[in-house]
Order: C-alpha cells, then sequence, then structure tokens
C-alpha cells in the first residue's frame, strides 16, 4: 500500500486543521496510520490519491446505502444546482422529502429538517423537555447522539442523580441533567424513574445500538422502554440518525414494531449531503416554533441540494426488493467472515442487524457496552490494516458500524471474503 500522497496532504491538513480532518473519528487514532485521502468513488467502490482501489464497507459512516456517486443522485444534484444551491425560503422539495418521511414513520406526522444527526438530537432533546416541562434526560453509556453539551456525558459520581461530562467545555450543570444508564438492561432505567419520579423528560436511544459497535437491542428491551416511560409520562426519543431507511423501509421502530414519541434522523435522508431531522406526533412537534414556544432554527435547514439528494435516495429505497437484497448481502458477507475467522482460529462475533454489521474481535457474545469494550482493539487495529492493504475499507475503530450499499454485488462479498482470509494470514 503506497500512501506518499495521502501522506504529504495529512501532514498539510494538520498544518490548517485540528488533528488533520474535520471529524475525530477520520484521523485513525483508533487503529493508527496515515487516513488515506479519498480522491472519488463509484458504486461500492473508492478511490484514494495515491490510486489505491478499495471495496467500501463505510459508506461515509452510513448515507451511502445506495453506494457512491449513484447516477439519480448525481443527476438531480445536478439539475438542482442549476436552479439555485439555498434560498433561505421554502421550497417545493421540502414538502416532498417531508411527505416521505411521515409516510415511511407512522409515529411521525410532522418533521423538522435540520443540517445534522447532532442538531436533531439537541432539538429532539429541547423538544421532550418543552413538552413535558421536565429537565432530565436518560442516555445510554455507549450510544452516540452527536455532539451536543448534555449528550457528552457518562455516569456520574452520583450515578443516580447526574452525570459528569465526558468533554472538555461542557459544564457540569449541563451534564448534571443527564443520567447514563446500560443499554440493555431496563432495570438500569428504572431505577433513574424510582430515584426521579416526575424530573424525566425522555430517554434517548439507538434502537439499534451502532457506536458500541454494532448491538442489537435484547428481546423486550424496546418493548420495556416503551413502557416505562409511558409509565412514568416521559417521551421515548428514537435516535434513527443511523438505522433509519437502512434496516428496513420504516427504520428500526417498523422492524421492532415500537412506535417513540420523537424519532430523529440523518445521513441516509439527505443522500450523502449534510441533513438532520427530528418528528412525531402533531400535539408534540406543535410546540416548536413558529408554531410553539421551542425554539429551533437553522440557515440551511431543509436546502434543495440535501433535499433532493434525499428524495432521489428514498425513492430508489422505495423500489420492491432492495432491503431484502442488501439484508441478503451482508448476511453473505458475515457469514463468510465469521467462517474465515472461525478457520484462522481467531475469535471473533459479528453482531449484524439488516446491512449494518460490525466484527468484534472477540469470543462473544457481545450483547451491550462491557461485552464490546471486551474486544481486542490493538488486534482490530491489526486487522483494520491487513485490510487495508488487501483493499478493503472497514470501520477506522472497533466501534463503529460498517454498511453494505445497493452497489455492493456479490462478487464484491465474495472476494471481500476472500481478502479476509489472506488478511487473517497475515496477522498470523
Ligand atoms: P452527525 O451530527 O454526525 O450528522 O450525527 C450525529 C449522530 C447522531 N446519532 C447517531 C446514532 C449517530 O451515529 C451520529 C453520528 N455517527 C457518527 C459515526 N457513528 C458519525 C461519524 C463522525 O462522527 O464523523
Amino acid at each position: 500500500m503506497q500512501l506518499s500522497k495521502s501522506e504529504a496532504l495529512f501532514a498539510e491538513a494538520q498544518k490548517y486543521i485540528p488533528g488533520g480532518v474535520n471529524s475525530p473519528v477520520r484521523s485513525f487514532n483508533a487503529v493508527g496510520g496515515t487516513p488515506p485521502f479519498i480522491a472519488r468513488g463509484k458504486g461500492s467502490r473508492v478511490w484514494d490519491v495515491d490510486g489505491n482501489e478499495y471495496i467500501d464497507y463505510l459508506g461515509s459512516w452510513g448515507p451511502l446505502v445506495l453506494g457512491h456517486s449513484h447516477p439519480a443522485v448525481v443527476e438531480v444534484l445536478i439539475k438542482t444546482a442549476e436552479s439555485g444551491t439555498s434560498f433561505g425560503a421554502p421550497v417545493e422539495q421540502e414538502v416532498e422529502l417531508a411527505k416521505m418521511i411521515c409516510a415511511a414513520l407512522p409515529s411521525v406526522d410532522s418533521v423538522r429538517l435540520v443540517s445534522s444527526g447532532t442538531e436533531a438530537c439537541m432539538s429532539a432533546i429541547r423538544l421532550a423537555r418543552a413538552f413535558t416541562g421536565r429537565d432530565k434526560i436518560i442516555k445510554f453509556a455507549g450510544c452516540y447522539h452527536g455532539h451536543a453539551d448534555g449528550l457528552l456525558v457518562k455516569a456520574g459520581s452520583g450515578a443516580l442523580t447526574h452525570g459528569i461530562p465526558t468533554s472538555a467545555g461542557v459544564p457540569e450543570s449541563y451534564a448534571s441533567e443527564t443520567l447514563v444508564a446500560e443499554y440493555n438492561d431496563i432495570e438500569s432505567v428504572e431505577k433513574f424513574f424510582a430515584a426521579n419520579p416526575s424530573g424525566i423528560a425522555a430517554v434517548i436511544t439507538e434502537p439499534v445500538a451502532g457506536n458500541m459497535g454494532v448491538v442489537p437491542p435484547a428481546p423486550g428491551f424496546l418493548e420495556a422502554l416503551r413502557k416505562v416511560t409511558q409509565d412514568n409520562g416521559a417521551l421515548l426519543i428514537f435516535d434513527e440518525v443511523i438505522t433509519g431507511f437502512r434496516v428496513g423501509p420504516n427504520g428500526a421502530q417498523g422492524l421492532f414494531n415500537i412506535t417513540p414519541d420523537i424519532t430523529t434522523m440523518g445521513k441516509i435522508i439527505g443522500g450523502g449531503l449534510p441533513v438532520g431531522a427530528y418528528g412525531g406526533r402533531k400535539e408534540i412537534m406543535e410546540m416548536v416554533a413558529p408554531l410553539g414556544p421551542m425554539y429551533q432554527a437553522g440557515t440551511l435547514s431543509g436546502n434543495p441540494l440535501a433535499v433532493s439528494a434525499g428524495i432521489a435516495t428514498l425513492t430508489e429505497l422505495s423500489k420492491p426488493g432492495v432491503f431484502e437484497r442488501i439484508d441478503g448481502l451482508a448476511q453473505r458477507l458475515t457469514q463468510g467472515v465469521t467462517a474465515a475467522f472461525q478457520k484462522a482460529e481467531i475469535p471473533a462475533t459479528i453482531n449484524r442487524v439488516g446491512s449494518m454489521f460490525t466484527g468484534f474481535l472477540n469470543p462473544g457474545p457481545v450483547a451491550g457496552l462491557a461485552d464490546a469494550e471486551n474486544s481486542d482493539t490493538e488486534m482490530y487495529g491489526r486487522y483494520f490494516h491487513a485490510m487495508q492493504e488487501q483493499g478493503i475499507y472497514i470501520a477506522p475503530s472497533q466501534f463503529e458500524a460498517g454498511f453494505v450499499s445497493t452497489a455492493h454485488t456479490e462478487a464484491d462479498i465474495d472476494a471481500t471474503i476472500a481478502k479476509v482470509t489472506a488478511a487473517l494470514r497475515s496477522l498470523s
């Protein structure tokens, strides 16, 4: 693997950009080495500035469910841009995308578009507080909902009463309103409600965890969350930034048949452009300005380019058999990779929901954060680089998700499985 241009660019980037990247996880700090600078992508492949080709399973961390530069997306972006990129005024496409989201998610009567998943989750928390008149929220350790202050929190010393910041710059006073529970452990949630009977505005969760690596909800966990929030007058927020239009046409809420009060979205609904969204039933969304007293705004919210790319993407996903196909390809991949690890006698566990998956360097099972954190992250780093050498681009962190797109083919999958075997051989 020759990375000289990427190395030069990375050195240059670090002079002007913190860590040389515009989002920390791209820095390869978790796996070491130099991040290849990507020159272009097409379908299931990306090429870096040194001409190395990769089969891509990162998919820009989830948005690229159609693969890179899908013709329908490129075409609509060109056409839209020729008529202007942003007006700071309503455009027709916003109505179309809102209608598509509301049609896909029965729990959403009304949706507000924003420009990132962080904005969506931050706004959803504010909305839950506005609607309930309560201040505290519950999140889960290992789940990530963007970088809003109140969400960069871990379990506090007074764990039952308040959280403490995980980031510099977050005041204790902000963090103290966030309680941190354990994913797939409903008792860890119930005890917070017992200790704060009428103080909790909402529970926010990834319905399928993607940010500790992929960890599915345990049987009954989401149902129990729905019940404990309902019983205590709190809202249930499903953060579907990853799972929305990823694990099925109706998101995780459709897959698991749970009705949340608020849903946040991002990634796929923007087709690779900056987007986020939050929505819910009318009585909740009527709190949102200009209708109600909860303020939220954004210069580029609902801009024609992101919305058009989102419409094109959701339109492609609405075609018959699309989800069955990407789920089937992901199953083929994870079965093949599991067999390759078994043959190499390297302990590994792959968790998969639909076309999102994580290979843990861990004998397994991985049913929560503690299990995930028991993974061999040093070995993962070596595996990552061995795969990179084989021309396979996976997530540069053990605690992230990989994705199959509609652009991947059976041949891609079979080639990948063969390359995993070669990569593992180089590790032994
Ligand atoms: P953004 O602000 O990055 O658009 O979305 C935040 C967010 C919210 N909710 C969930 C479930 C998410 O996964 C994310 C962002 N995901 C990360 C990777 N898992 C984005 C990659 C990055 O931070 O660069």
